[in-house]
This record gives structure tokens, C-alpha cells and sequence, in this order.
């Protein structure tokens, strides 16, 4: 029998290693799909690291994802009410080259922008920022981890000095203490649950802490939920601080001699007592005591986090709140403690090595550096000053740049913004506004597609060759093993062929995406996430690896064992080599309910589905699972609303509405609901989280709180018996 090829799961950060095999397997039927199509065979690959063996249900059905509905030749139309019709690879490109030019003399190059996607391998996302920061001069390169990981990435490069993870999987089993906030780990990153699950049922003494307003399936499972209110988890992490504070249970030496700004953040936590805390968090005085005691007990503490945290007005002030406590007690650089964010897609881990936000460039590397820029334009081979020293647009910043006529190219690849962004009608308002936008996708239909004036096919994971990290920044190399369908061509070769055509024949003489991550390395030595000691050929033949791992001559079990852990050294990423405790206040949400808007509606995840269903609404044994949009409301609020499981409920926000099918559960916060995101136009009529969330973010990562938003909630039997509703909006309180 052939060998299976070795390669990693293309949904979510945990980055679970795969075997794939051909469809007809010696002694076995075919795999087939319902519609008789030959599937490949999946399965866990047990010498994978990260996962070792084990998938989710969303891994398991990959392969019946890849055949259907793909977008498989170019397309273009001339307006938007137009029908598609198809088009060569010469004409498409012919297009979007003049226009480029077009843009950029009548604009001038800041009015081209380009928004892409954590599900890019790293060879993708290198040579889009070659092509748009270097050769182009443009920083406008933003991607969809502006809405998942940049609060992680700003809160760990101002406490750190530097983007990354510090902590690794092994982290999981050998912890006292799993500290689990805004993460439904248990539906989103399956397999970093099943890891500490399995450790926690064995070993009774260790603690599990679920933060968050729903009772999830991960907070089932937890020995303290605490259940705070949207938006209040610097209240919850400085009255820890303040209580370890109180009981003296901090590790004094390390923060004397590996930090700076302890005093001020003493300050701070002052204003923190307990009975305060609690009433803003909405728990009992004795399950903060808990908490903190948990805490201070155990030797090693593992925080984990992902969008509860990021997806926050305040979420860089979150993440470093979280990363505060663990330097007051010392919890990092040791094996089984540290701050560690959940990455959420495949790749935005490779995204963030390879300069895929729009303030960043390869190599951890920064536009407003001039240290930063001069390597790269010399590396590039491109003249002094080609590269902007102005951070580029960000993702709703590309959204205004649309409503203002200032931007006049739109290129969006890899991601479905017309249904993940906020405020998603003002968001279609201003897709419909764009002069010229080009939309990169392997399926088709997507709610996308029908904003583009261009479509070009590209292959996905399985028909496409490159990298990508995942959360325990392990590099996993996925090659080709379908052919692609049609005329689909790779991200990277298609941004490398407009570049060609624009002029840049030496910056974009790539045969293989080999050549490009052999490039891409490069500009990583000497930066924190060095992975000059990499290759494809290294990953094939040596398995997946985690960085740091640097071209230097060392044995090589010395490097693995180094790149396990960051900071083991206690030595930052700062000029002084020590990490910051930051100062800053809770402020709460952004839009807090009120009268009109008595209930927050929180958005988010569930097990089998992802995102915006492009793959795992085509798989039915997922559409079995989730039938259709719900949204969950507390016993107590429903009662008030006069309204049971099932019954339709119209939700009002200030910038739009949906409908959708009450779910009554306890696994609710009273006055907060919850709605899944998975709902775009194309997958039911009138339930999209995005139609009622706001785009208000964060002033340091610029993520927006899609986490939270004021809203009102109307049974749709009172709408349809009455015109007049306004009285009937319920107050939850
Ligand atoms: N099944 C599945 N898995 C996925 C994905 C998917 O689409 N489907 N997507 C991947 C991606 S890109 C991402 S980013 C991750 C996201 O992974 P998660 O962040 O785990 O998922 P979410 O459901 O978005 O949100 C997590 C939890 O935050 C809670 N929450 C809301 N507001 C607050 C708050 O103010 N404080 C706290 N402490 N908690 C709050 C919500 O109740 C929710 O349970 O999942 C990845 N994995
Ligand atoms: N209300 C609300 N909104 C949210 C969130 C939330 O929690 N609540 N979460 C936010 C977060 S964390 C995220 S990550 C985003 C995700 O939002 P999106 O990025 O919009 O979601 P996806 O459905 O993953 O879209 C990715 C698209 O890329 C395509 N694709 C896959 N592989 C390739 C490839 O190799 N090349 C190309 N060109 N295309 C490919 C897929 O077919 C799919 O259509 O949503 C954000 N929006
Ligand atoms: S946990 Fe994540 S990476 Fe692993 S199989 Fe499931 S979706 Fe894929
Ligand atoms: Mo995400």
C-alpha cells in the first residue's frame, strides 16, 4: 500500500497532523461520497506532536468538503448587477494589472488594498506582503486575524517586546492549574481539550477555571465556572491580583529582577477589593476567592485564551491583564505555566512570522521601524524608502476607505468578509460601493462572490503545496495531493504573476512554493521566531517543527528541546530584557445594554461547524448536526418575553436585525444571549450575528468587540399580532 502523506488539518490553530490516503485502498471499497465521487481517506496521524492521532469531527470530514460547488475558471463582470461570465487566466490578469496601475496614478498606491486570511499558507501571505508592502510601497495588507488574534499579538508585544505564544501542548499535561478564559476550548480547539481532559481526569489535584457567560461545554467541565458578565474580565484578573496581593503570594525575586512597572500596577489592583469585583462580574465574593486560591496553590499556572478575551474594546488591556498575573507570580517560562492564546485558524500563527497585519512586516518585523524597512527593501533588492513608514488600513478601515471613495481597488482572498466582518449591512453597503474588487476563493457560491467584479479560482489545502504554524508554534508542512479542480491556481503564484507583470520579474522568480518559504526564512534569522533552520525538505524528511529553530550549528535535539518554551531564560524581547506589567483601568463594553437595549448579545463557535460554512455547510453530516440557526436565552428572560423553546424571536440592535428560533437553556447568563456565527445569506434567511454587531475596537490591536453589543428582543408572534411593538421590548431586569 502507498504510503499516506503526512499533513495537518487546514480548520482550526490546534493543528492537528493528518494521514491522507487515495480513495481505493487494497481490500477495502472505495470511499465514497453520497453523490458516488471517490473521497480520500483521512485519518489522525499519530506521530504528529501536536495531536498525536487524534481529530475532530471537523478534520474526519474534511475530504467531503473538497469536490463540491468549486469555483474552478476565472470570471468577470463589469458591474456588480451583471452576471458573471467566464473569462481567461490572461484577461483576468490583464484587468487587475491595468486597473493596479490605473489606481495608482489617478489614487496614488495607498488607495489599492488588500484584505486576506489565517487560512493562507506562509508562502501565500510572504509574497502578498512582497508584492504590496515592498514592491507596491503599500502597507494596506490586512487580514481576518485583525478580527481574531491582534489583540494577542499587541498585548504580547507590549509586554513582551514580542509576538508569540511562549508555551507549548506538553504545557497541558503538566499543569496544576488550567486558567480558561474567553475559550470555548472544548468546540473550537477540540484536541488542546482532549490533551488536558485526559490529564485532568487522572490526577484530581488538577485544578480546571472556566471564565466565561455561557455555560459551555468546556465550563461543564471545569471545577469552578465562574460565569462573569460580557466584557468584565480585567475586573475578574485584577481582583486575583489584588487577593494574591493581599495573602503575599507573589515571587517577589522574579519581579524585581525580570520586570518593570510592578508599583504601578499595584496602584491599580488597590482599586480591585473582592466585593467590588464581584458585583461587577456578577459572581458570589466566594467563587473569586476560589479562583484566587486556585491560583496561588498551584505550582504551575496555564492560562489560555482566545476570542472572549481579543474580540474586545479593551482586548490588548485584557491580554495583558491575563499575562500581569502570571508575571506577579512568576507563571512563565516553566513547563506547565504561562500565558497561552488559542490561535483560531490554521495558519494566522504563519500569518503573523510572515507579516500578514497591516502595521507589521516579514520576521516579526514593523512598518514604523527604519531599521526594519532598510533589511527588507536591501533583502528585496528594491531602493531606499520603497516600503511606507505608515501603518496600512486595517480591516474595517478598508470598509470606510470603500464609504469614502478613498480606496478604489479592493483584492479580498481567502476569507468571506461579507458575512464575518460587523455591522455587516453597512459593511455590504460599502462592498457595494467598491470601483473594483477582485475575490480569491475555491468555492463558489460565497456571499462574497457577489461583491466581485473579478473571480479567481485558487486551489485549497490538499491541491496546493506550503506551511503553516499552529498555536505551540509547530510548523507542519502540507503538500499536494489532489490535483487541482479546473483552472484553480495557488495564492502565492497568483499574487507572484501580477507581480512579474507589473515589472518585478527578479523579486518573483519562483518556480515551487519551496523556493518561496527557503526565501521567507531567510528574513527570519536572528528575529524571535527564527525558523532559518527549516525547509520543505527538512519538514518532509523530520516531521513538523516548532520554532525557534535556527539555521546555527547546534544538535539538533538541542533546538527541539529549546523551542518547546519561550523565555525558559527569563529574558524579554525589550530593550532591558524584562517584561511590563501594564496600568491601565477596565472601562467594560463598548455599548453596554441600557433601557432600549436591555440584553448583550455575544456571538460565537460551535463544535461542528466553521465560520462561514464554505466547506462544512456542503458536508451533511454537519447540516444533520446544526440544522439551522438558534439563540440561546435564559429560562428567566425567556419567561418575561413569554416565549418557549423554538418560538421565533426578532432581535434589534442599533444597526440592524435577524430572526431567529429561541433555545431556552440555563447554559446562559441572564440579560446576555448568544447567537452562532456560522449563518451567512446563503445558509438561512435573516440570521446573521454580524447584521446586529458593531464595529467599535480596541485602540491598540484595532480588533473589534464582536463579542458584545446592546440589544432588544421582540417574540415575532407579538410583531405579527401587533404594529406596534415598541412596547412590547422586554426588560430583562
Ligand atoms: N468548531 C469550530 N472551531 C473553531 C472555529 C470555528 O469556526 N468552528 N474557528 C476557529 C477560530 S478562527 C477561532 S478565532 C477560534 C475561536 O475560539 P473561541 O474563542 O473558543 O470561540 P468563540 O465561540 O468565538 O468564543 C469563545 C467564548 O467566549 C465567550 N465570551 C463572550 N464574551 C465574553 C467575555 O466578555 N469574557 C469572556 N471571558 N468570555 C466571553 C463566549 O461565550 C464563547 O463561549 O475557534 C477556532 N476553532
Ligand atoms: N459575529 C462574529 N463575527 C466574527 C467572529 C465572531 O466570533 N463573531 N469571529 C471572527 C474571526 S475570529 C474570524 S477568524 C473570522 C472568520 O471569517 P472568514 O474568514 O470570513 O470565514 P471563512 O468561512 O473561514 O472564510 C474563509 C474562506 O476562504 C476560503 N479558502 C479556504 N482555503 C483557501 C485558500 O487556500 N485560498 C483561498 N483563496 N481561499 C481559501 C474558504 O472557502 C472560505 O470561503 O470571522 C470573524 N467574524
Ligand atoms: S481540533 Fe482543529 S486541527 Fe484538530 S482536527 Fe479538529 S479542527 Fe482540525
Ligand atoms: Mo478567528
Amino acid at each position: 500500500m502507498a504510503d499516506p502523506t503526512k499533513t495537518l488539518c487546514p480548520y482550526c490553530g490546534v493543528g492537528c497532523g493528518l494521514e491522507v490516503l487515495p480513495p481505493a485502498i487494497p481490500g477495502k471499497a472505495v470511499n465514497r461520497d453520497k453523490d458516488g465521487t471517490p473521497l480520500w481517506n483521512v485519518r489522525g496521524d499519530r506521530t504528529h506532536p501536536s495531536s498525536q492521532g487524534m481529530v475532530c469531527v471537523k478534520g474526519a470530514t474534511i475530504a467531503e468538503s473538497l469536490h463540491k460547488d468549486r469555483l474552478r475558471f476565472p470570471m468577470m463582470r463589469d458591474a456588480l448587477d451583471q452576471p458573471f461570465r467566464r473569462v481567461t487566466w490572461e484577461e483576468a490578469l490583464t484587468k487587475i494589472v491595468d486597473r493596479i496601475r490605473l489606481v495608482k496614478f489617478t489614487q496614488g498606491v495607498d488607495a489599492i488594498g488588500m484584505y486576506a486570511s489565517g487560512q493562507f499558507q506562509t508562502e501565500d501571505y510572504y509574497i502578498a506582503q512582497k508584492l504590496m508592502k515592498g514592491c507596491l510601497g503599500t502597507n494596506n495588507f490586512d487580514a481576518n486575524s485583525r478580527l481574531c488574534m491582534s489583540s494577542a499579538v499587541a498585548g504580547y508585544l507590549q509586554s513582551f517586546g514580542a509576538d508569540g505564544p511562549p508555551c507549548c501542548y506538553e504545557d497541558l499535561e503538566q499543569t496544576d492549574c488550567a486558567f480558561l478564559i474567553g475559550t470555548n476550548t472544548a468546540e473550537c480547539h477540540p484536541i488542546v481539550f482532549n490533551r488536558f481532559r485526559r490529564y485532568h481526569k487522572k490526577n484530581s489535584d488538577v485544578k480546571l477555571i472556566v471564565v466565561d457567560p455561557r455555560c459551555t461545554e468546556t465550563a461543564a467541565a471545569a471545577d469552578l465556572h465562574l460565569a462573569i458578565n460580557p466584557g468584565t474580565d480585567i475586573d475578574l484578573m485584577y481582583g486575583i491580583a489584588h487577593l494574591l496581593l493581599r495573602w503575599g503570594d507573589l515571587d517577589k525575586a522574579f519581579i524585581e529582577s525580570h520586570t518593570n512597572g510592578f508599583e504601578e500596577f499595584k496602584e491599580v489592583i488597590r482599586h480591585y477589593p473582592p466585593d467590588v469585583v464581584a458585583i461587577r462580574c456578577g459572581i458570589a465574593e466566594t467563587e473569586l476567592l476560589t479562583a484566587a486560591h486556585y491560583w496561588s496553590s498551584a505550582k504551575r499556572v496555564l492560562s489560555m485564551w482566545s476570542m472572549g478575551v481579543n474580540q474586545s474594546s479593551e482586548g490588548t488591556a485584557k491580554v495583558r491583564a491575563i499575562i500581569n498575573v502570571h508575571l506577579m507570580t512568576g507563571q512563565i517560562g516553566k513547563p506547565g505555566a504561562g500565558p497561552f492564546s488559542l490561535t483560531g485558524q490554521p495558519n494566522a500563527m504563519g500569518g503573523r512570522e510572515a507579516g500578514g497585519l497591516s502595521h507589521l512586516l516579514p520576521g516579526y518585523r514593523s512598518v514604523t521601524n527604519p531599521g526594519h524597512r532598510a533589511e527588507l527593501e536591501t533583502f528585496w533588492q528594491l531602493p531606499t524608502g520603497s516600503i511606507s513608514s505608515n501603518p496600512g488600513l486595517t480591516a474595517w478601515e478598508m470598509i470606510t476607505g470603500l464609504e469614502t471613495g478613498n480606496l478604489g481597488m479592493l483584492w479580498v482572498a481567502a476569507t468571506n468578509p461579507a458575512v464575518s466582518m460587523p455591522d455587516i449591512e453597512r459593511t455590504k453597503a460599502a462592498l457595494r460601493q467598491s470601483p473594483f474588487t477582485v475575490y480569491q476563493e475555491c468555492y463558489y457560491p460565497t456571499e462574497m462572490a457577489d461583491y466581485a467584479h473579478v473571480l479567481l479560482p485558487t486551489t485549497q489545502w490538499s491541491e496546493k503545496t506550503g506551511v503553516m504554524t499552529n498555536s505551540e508554534r509547530r510548523v507542519t508542512l502540507c503538500p499536494q495531493f489532489r490535483v487541482a479542480p479546473g483552472e484553480a491556481r495557488s495564492d502565492w503564484e497568483i499574487f507572484a504573476e501580477v507581480g512579474r507583470r507589473l515589472g518585478y520579474r527578479k523579486q518573483f522568480a519562483f518556480n515551487y512554493a519551496a523556493e518561496v518559504y527557503a526565501e521567507f526564512v531567510r528574513l527570519t534569522r536572528d528575529r524571535p521566531c527564527d525558523q532559518s533552520g527549516l525547509s520543505h525538505t527538512y519538514l518532509r524528511e523530520m516531521g513538523a517543527t516548532q520554532w525557534p529553530f535556527s539555521s546555527k550549528a547546534e544538535p539538533t535535539q538541542q533546538k527541539v528541546e529549546k523551542a518547546k518554551r519561550l523565555y525558559t531564560d527569563l529574558k524579554f524581547h525589550t530593550p532591558d530584557g524584562k517584561a511590563r506589567f501594564s496600568q491601565v483601568y477596565s472601562r467594560g463594553l463598548a455599548e453596554p445594554p441600557d433601557d432600549n437595549y436591555p440584553f448583550v448579545l455575544t456571538t460565537g463557535r460551535l463544535y461542528g461547524h466553521w465560520h462561514t460554512q464554505s466547506r462544512t455547510g456542503r458536508i451533511e453530516k454537519i447540516r444533520q448536526m446544526y440544522p439551522n440557526p438558534f439563540i440561546e436565552i435564559h429560562p428567566r428572560d425567556a419567561e418575561k418575553l413569554g416565549i418557549q423553546s423554538d418560538d421565533w424571536v426578532e432581535v434589534r440592535s442599533r444597526r440592524g436585525t435577524a430572526r431567529f428560533p429561541a433555545k431556552v437553556t440555563k447554559a446562559i447568563t441572564p440579560k446576555t444571549v448568544f447567537v452562532p456565527m456560522h449563518w451567512g445569506a446563503l445558509w438561512a434567511e435573516n440570521a446573521e450575528a454580524n447584521a446586529l454587531t458593531h464595529e467599535i475596537a480596541c485602540p491598540d490591536s484595532k480588533q473589534p468587540e464582536l463579542k458584545a453589543c446592546a440589544v432588544q428582543l421582540i417574540p415575532v408572534k407579538a410583531i405579527e399580532n401587533s404594529n406596534a411593538s415598541t412596547h412590547l421590548v422586554a426588560s430583562p431586569s
